[in-house]
Formats: structure tokens, sequence, C-alpha cells
């Protein structure tokens, strides 16, 4: 470790100290350089939070340059990233020029990011509460890697977040402790920087101790740093008890006055309260106002000693809360005011800073600037040797190779049990592909068509866990015994965790270095609940494969609060994610295929596939000259005559009605096209991005669906139908300005059998072949 270089632990304890101050000096540079010396055009604030920052400054140095090995992975505070680029500053691993464009196009990202920032950021962050969480599910990961043999035990990191104490308010936070209790979860370090303010308000006091309570009830160990060093030796003063007995009772929004008026206020506070106990008046005497104010803000988050002191003891595999107490904007004038997430010094107090720092004028931006040159030197090298300069790069996993999946034999099916057996298949298939899928439900695992692969595959549990059903010979579909080599994480119903789970599985490949194809099935509406969670894991380029399904009204007798609506409508709007809504078997052989390959792309992605219960007849088909087309996005099903007038473009389920008033229409207008859109997202992604090119002056072929409309006649009529918001297709008009009819529904579903519910919603053939004529006989 670091010790080599700094022989005893007093001088290690210097050197971090040492390094604390360069980390509090860089980070609020960084935000004073972008919000009041860098130019500005918009008038918009820049932004950046000096005061998060200086609460981790002796949390991080002591964590980055002590605890931390190597095969380590830390989610960091969203607001304290700029510590975390100056630590990497310090270690030559970012350059001036981005820290000088913090927050601007191409410089420091706000908050880490994985994809966007040049340095080493394990896990990107930035909505509070999933960095947190999603460091548990990466440590399950991990362990689950192990148990595959894939990673050695040895080799096994801690997966630790440097959280706000605010994010202990975000409920998925205590779905996840619930899901790791379950899962017998490791080797994860969550590091509260508790400073006990929020970005309005102090917190509420009535928490303190609640939170060991409910970390130790779900097998936790808590270790916490209320006092620093100089506290610990101040009560063991003739008088101290009394003082350390005042600040455990004094309110959070009391302690916050006091740090921001200093010194005076503390001492006329404290005479006030227990000036007239036993030996108080004399302690607080021996401290002139600066060491009074230093000595009731050394807190234990502040207080390096008393930090590396517990990371070092905390050497075995516990899941562990530290709860570091520390004070908002420590060390800087914001220190304690209730307005200080935001706020941030003032020129002036930034002069004074800076001489305070000890930083010369013109050296502002030198790693070490205002240091001798010996102590420059030591500390350059102390941190150069230190264990995260050996930090690997990040692995380039190597490609798991994708057989082509054979369409399900059946004359009618539908894609969600098309979908069970295709992944059934390749469970059987003996293939490597099968290997490396892990499948993943919460508590839906059944109700998706994930059975059959987890019959196949078992339960993943590092314990083994016996089916005792199946012990006891009652029969059931479902064999699912549990153990190590199992290939099924079964979680329970919160959808916030499945999706962070699908997040960490889907970064195996860059984490471990092994790639992992994650499958995680899901009721498609409640794809809503776990939303910020799944933008979360596309946001850091996580890769994994989600099934929405059932889906829409077609779920019938299920009723309004199951049948999704807006779905396709969020599979179009999300980042990272290319959704399909297929409509038969073959189809979504083709597509899963394809999805296995597209997750493991450079510039790939995840895939989102939107399937139903509905078994509907499958097609004929006359080669295979549809699947091109299938997979940028949509084929005609039925090609359109020349100078075809109308076309009717569907998605998904509702296939027989599209193609039954096809039918019908054929004979009244000749030549009518059937569109089937495999993916509405594919074809207006290509749609845009074709206009975007030509701004650009780059020539671009022309998109698919310029392509596959532009063999209509001009000013044709189009009908778009499709089981949910109708806007997913109805923008299809305006690719060659085409006057459409749109089908679908925008307003909540009910029960009802299916046809009752078609004809409701107007989804039905008579629906689509009024909206046909509609199209033609009415020009408005
Ligand atoms: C999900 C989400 N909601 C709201 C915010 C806006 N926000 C940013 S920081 C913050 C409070 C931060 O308090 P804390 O976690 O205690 O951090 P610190 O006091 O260290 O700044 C809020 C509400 C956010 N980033 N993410
Ligand atoms: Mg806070």
């Amino acid at each position: 470790m670091a010790d080599t270089i700094t022989q005893t632990r007093a001088d290690l304890v210097a050197t971090l100290e040492a390094l604390e101050k360069r980390l509090l000096w860089l980070s609020a540079w960084t935000i004073h350089n972008a919000n009041h010396l860098r130019p500005k055009r918009d008038g918009l604030k820049v932004g950046g939070h000096q005061a998060s920052c200086a609460s981790m400054t002796a949390i991080m140095p002591a964590l980055y340059f002590h605890a931390l090995r190597p095969q380590d992975k830390v989610a960091v505070k969203p607001h304290a990233g700029p510590v975390l680029h100056a630590i990497h500053y310090l270690l030559g691993e970012q350059t001036r020029e981005k820290l000088e464009r913090f927050r601007g196009l191409g410089g420091v990202q706000s908050y880490p990011s994985r994809t966007k920032d040049t340095i080493p950021v394990d896990f990107s962050t930035g909505s509070v509460g999933l960095g947190v969480a999603v460091t548990a599910f990466s440590s399950l990961v991990q362990d689950y890697l192990v148990a595959h043999g894939q990673v050695r035990e040895e080799d096994a990191g801690r997966m630790i977040a440097l959280m706000g104490d605010a994010e202990l308010d975000e409920g998925n936070i205590y779905e996840c402790l619930i899901e790791g209790y379950k899962h017998d979860l490791r080797n994860c370090w969550w590091v509260v920087d508790y400073n006990r303010q929020s970005l309005d308000s102090t917190t509420a006091d009535r928490m303190f101790r609640r939170f060991d309570d409910i970390f130790e009830t779900c097998g936790w160990r808590v270790v916490t740093l209320k006092y620093g060093k100089l506290q610990g030796e101040a009560f063991a003063k003739p008088g101290g008890k009394a003082i350390e007995e005042w600040i455990d009772q004094c309110p959070n929004a009391d302690f916050a006055v006091l740090t921001y008026q200093g010194g005076a206020a503390w001492r006329a506070r404290l005479m006030a309260d227990i000036g007239g106990k036993a030996q108080v008046r004399k302690l607080l005497d021996s401290y002139d106002d600066d060491a009074l104010a230093a000595l009731m803000t050394n807190l234990g988050g502040h207080c390096i000693e008393s930090l590396i002191d517990a990371f070092d003891a905390c050497d075995d595999d516990r899941p562990t809360l530290f709860i570091a107490y520390t004070v908002k904007g420590h060390g800087l004038p914001l220190a304690g005011h209730k307005d200080n997430h935001s706020g941030m010094m003032n020129p002036p107090q930034m002069e004074q800073f800076r001489t305070l720092m000890g930083v010369p004028e013109g050296q502002e931006w030198e790693p070490w600037g205002g240091l001798g040159d010996n102590a420059a030197a030591a500390l350059d090298a102390f941190v150069k040797a230190s264990p995260i300069a050996r930090k690997p790069a990040e692995p380039l996993a190597p490609t798991v190779a994708v057989p082509v999946l054979p369409a399900p034999e059946g004359a009618e099916q539908s894609t969600q049990a098309a979908f069970g057996r295709i992944l059934l298949d390749i469970a059987k298939s003996g293939e490597e592909l099968a290997d490396r899928i892990v499948t993943t439900a919460p508590d839906v695992t059944q109700t998706t068509n994930l059975g059959g692969f987890v019959n196949q595959r078992g339960l993943f549990r590092r314990q083994e866990l016996a089916d005792v059903f199946q012990k006891a010979k009652i029969p059931s579909a479902q064999k699912w015994s549990a153990h190590g080599a199992g290939q099924h994480i079964e979680l329970g119903i919160a959808e916030n965790n499945f999706f962070i789970m699908l997040a960490s599985l889907g970064l195996a490949g860059p984490h471990f270095g092994t790639r992992l194809l994650p499958v995680g099935t899901v009721y498609d509406p409640f794809i809503s609940r776990g939303l910020d969670a799944l933008n979360y894991g596309c946001y850091q380029d996580s890769r994994f494969l989600l099934v929405g399904t059932p889906s829409g009204l077609t779920l019938a007798a299920e009723g309004g609060a199951h049948q999704s609506i807006n779905t396709p409508l969020i599979g179009m709007g999300q980042p990272g994610l290319t959704a399909f809504d297929p409509a038969f078997a073959d189809e979504l052989a083709l597509i899963m295929g394809w999805s296995f390959e597209h997750m493991q792309r450079e510039d790939g992605g995840s895939v989102y596939l939107r399937l139903s219960t509905r078994a509907i007849p499958q097609v004929e088909r006359e080669g295979d000259d549809w699947q091109a087309d299938a997979l940028k996005g949509g084929y005609w099903l039925k090609k359109p005559g020349p100078d075809a007038q109308a076309a009717i473009a569907f998605s998904g389920v509702v296939a027989p009605e599209a193609l039954a008033a096809w039918e019908e229409l054929a004979e009244d207008l000749p030549g009518i096209g059937l569109l089937n859109v495999t993916s509405p997202d594919l074809l207006h992604r290509g749609w845009s991005a074709r206009r975007a090119a030509r701004w650009n002056g780059q020539k671009q072929a022309p998109s698919h669906a310029e392509t596959l409309l532009g063999t209509l006649a001009p000013g044709a009529g189009l009908v778009t139908v499709l089981d949910g918001s109708p806007g997913a297709l109805s923008w299809l008009g305006g690719v060659k300005g085409m006057r459409v009819s749109p089908l679908g529904t925008d307003r909540f579903g009910q029960t009802g059998d299916l046809y009752d519910l078609y004809r409701t919603y107007r989804l039905d053939v008579d629906a689509i072949i009024d909206a046909a004529a509609e199209l033609v006989l009415d020009d408005d």
C-alpha cells in the first residue's frame, strides 16, 4: 500500500491531509473558474457545488489514496464530481484544459459520467439514489461471475458508493437493501457524507440512529464516524464530557447555524448552555475563536485519521455503512449556511480563500502550486505510487458468437410464447450464447414465459437451495433448483431493482472483462415504475435486452391498470435503447439474434421488445427478403402496386386486423400496401438522422422510411394502427407529406374481451376500413 512510501502513520495522515487541501482547492477553483472567469455567452448559470465538494475532501483522499484497491469500483456522489476530477488531475490522468471547460462542451461533466468523461469513471451518477444502489447490484453481478468461474474470488473488489445523506431519502435505497439481504450481499461499502443538509434544508433530527437500525436489520455493519480525533482529545479533558453531550443533543439546524457563524458564536452558545458546568469555561478558554470553530467542526468525516482507521478496520467482505459526520462547505465561508447547496464563493471570498490555502496568484491550476519543491515531489510520488494509480484500463470483453436463431414452429403463436421457446431452444443448444445469457425478472418469471429457460438453467444462488416442492414430489411445471451455476436471478417485485440489476449486468463486460447478455422481463406497463433506473442504465451504456410483456389493450380482461398505452413512445424516446414491436414469431427470432449482436457492438446499445400473449396466425413467407428490411424497422407485408394511393402501416399484435382490412380494401383500392413496422423507433431515428445529416452538408442515402414510403404515389393516404399511442406511427405522414389517419389509443383501457375492446378503441377491421375510406373520400 501507499504506506511503503510514507513510513509512519503520522506521516501518512499528514500526507493525506495535504492532499485534502489540494482537493479542496482544486474543486473549488474549477467551479469558480467556470462561473466567474470563463467568458459567458448565454447568460445562463453554469453552476457547480463547492459546498458539496468541500464536505468530501477528507473522505475522498482517505479512500482513493489509502483504502482503495485497483479492483474496487466507486460511484461518486454526483455533486462531488469536481473532487474526483481533481484526484485524477493529481494522478496525471486529467488535463487542465478539461478542468477549465468544466460544464462546457467537451469538458469535465457536471456529474461523473462513464461515457463522456475521459478519466476512469466506474459508475455514472446524477440521479440521486441510483448510483448508490448500483454498487450493491454490481457486487451481486461480481458474485455471479465468481460462482460461474469468470472472476477469481481473490480478484473480487469492493463496490463502493460515496453518497450524500439526502440520498437516504430515496426509496430505491431501501428496495435495494431488501434485495441485497435476500441475496447475501457482500463486498459493498456505502460511505455517507452525513452533512445533514440536503438541497433545501437541514435534514430531520428524528432520523438520528434510525439509519443504523434499518441497515443493521438488513445485515449491514454500521460504522459511525461522529467525532474527529481533535474532538476525542478535547472530550477526554476536564469539562470535555459536557461538550460531547452538548454536541450529541444539538439539533442539526442549530449546528449548521453556529458553523456558519464561527468561533465567537460557538463560544457564546456553549457558555450560555453549559458554561456553568465544571471546567467547561476553562476548557473553552484554552481555545481561541478559530481553534474553537475548528474543534467544533472536527467531525469524523473531516478527520483523516478517523477515516483511515475506520476503513482499515473493515478488512472483511461484510457490507458496511460508514456514517461520516461532516459539515457542508467545510473550510469555506459557505460552511453550514442553509442555502449553500448551490451557493458559491464570490470573487473576493475566493481571493481570501486562495491566500488561506497558500496558493500563489498565477499558480491556481498548478497541481502542487505554493508547495516547496521537496514537498511537491513527495506528494507527487505518493500519489503516483498509490494503488489506484495501478488501476488497469477497463477491459474489452471478447465477443460471444450469436448463431442463427430458428423461429419456433406453430401456425398460431403469440410473441411472448415464442420468446419463451426461443430462449428455451438457446438454453438447450449448448452454444456459448446460452452460457452467457442471464435472465432476471421482478417476480414475473412464469407469467412472462421465462420459466422454460429457468427449468433448463436453474436459479442463481451463492448458497445451494433445494426445490422443496420438487423434493416432496408435488407436480409443478417449474423446477427451480437454486445453485451457483444457475443463470436466472430472481428478484422481488420492485421494478427499480430490476432495472438497476439490468444496468449492472449489462456492464459486466467493461467492469469485469467478461460479457453477460442480460435478458429481463417485466409487465410492459410497469416499465414506467423503473423508468429513471432504465434511463440510468442506458445513460452509462449498459447493454441488456428488456422484454415488456404482456402489453397494450390486447391484455383484455386484465383491465386498464395493466394495459400499457405509452410504452411505444418510451421506446422511441429513450436514447441507448432500440425498441421493436414484432408481430410474428419468425420476426422475433430474427430480432433477438440481431439484439444479442447489437448488445455487443461497440456502437450498439440495449434493446426493448414489446410483446403480447395474443396468439395470432403466422404468415407464410416466400423467401427471406423481408428480413433485412424488418431489421431496419419495417417491411412491406403486401407490396403496394405502382403509384398506390393508400397503405396501411401497422405495428405488432394488430397484424390480423391490419391484414383482414387490407384484404377487404384491396378490392376498392387496388395496389394498396400493407407495411409492417417492426420498429417505429428505428424508422424514426433513421429518418431524422438523414435530415440532420443533410444539414451538416453530408450526403446520405435515403432513410429506410423514405425508401419504403417512396413507392407510394405522392399524396397517398396512410392508415396507421398499433395497440398503443398513435403518435408512435402517425409521424410517418411527415416523411413524404402524406395524409394520415392514426389509429391506436390514448385513453386508459378497461376490462373486456379482445373484440369488445378493439371495437371500443377503434383497433378492429372496421375501424381500419373506415379510416382508409375517410382518407380517400375526404380531402380536408
Ligand atoms: C432523483 C433526483 N432528484 C433530485 C435531484 C436534485 N438534487 C440534487 S442534490 C440534491 C440533494 C443533495 O443532498 P445530499 O445528498 O445530502 O448531498 P450534499 O448535501 O452532500 O450536497 C437534490 C435534491 C437529483 N439530482 N436527483
Ligand atoms: Mg447532505
